[in-house]
């Protein structure tokens, strides 16, 4: 019988541990149109990348209402990106039209 080092095995375990703890940062899409957020709840993770993308043919804006975030206008055809780096639950408008409401909530 031969005995064989467990230490590999230690060091891919930590090294799978480490890579969940850091998971991969995802980015998510936010459509604009037809003067509507789509989806107009998300949830992310700390991390993740949102963008803002207008579909419509007027400028928009998504701006959160504690001021956490403000794309300022995304022009038709445009988008804006952002990284989330802050947890918490955010309501944000388009400063445009302010009927357009959308939630983003950081995890
Ligand atoms: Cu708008």
């Amino acid at each position: 019988m031969r005995k064989k080092s467990l230490l590999p095995h230690f060091v891919i375990v930590s090294v799978l541990l480490v890579c969940a703890e850091f998971a991969i940062a995802a980015t998510h899409t936010i459509t604009i149109e037809g003067m509507k957020f789509d989806p107009a709840t998300l949830t992310v993770k700390r991390g993740d990348t949102i963008v803002w993308v207008n579909k419509d043919f007027f400028p928009h804006t998504a701006t959160s209402e504690n001021k956490a975030f403000d794309s300022g206008e995304i022009k038709a055809g445009a988008s804006w990106k952002r990284v989330v780096d802050t947890k918490g639950s955010f309501t944000y408008v388009c400063t445009l039209h302010p009927t357009m409401k959308g939630s983003l909530t950081v995890n």
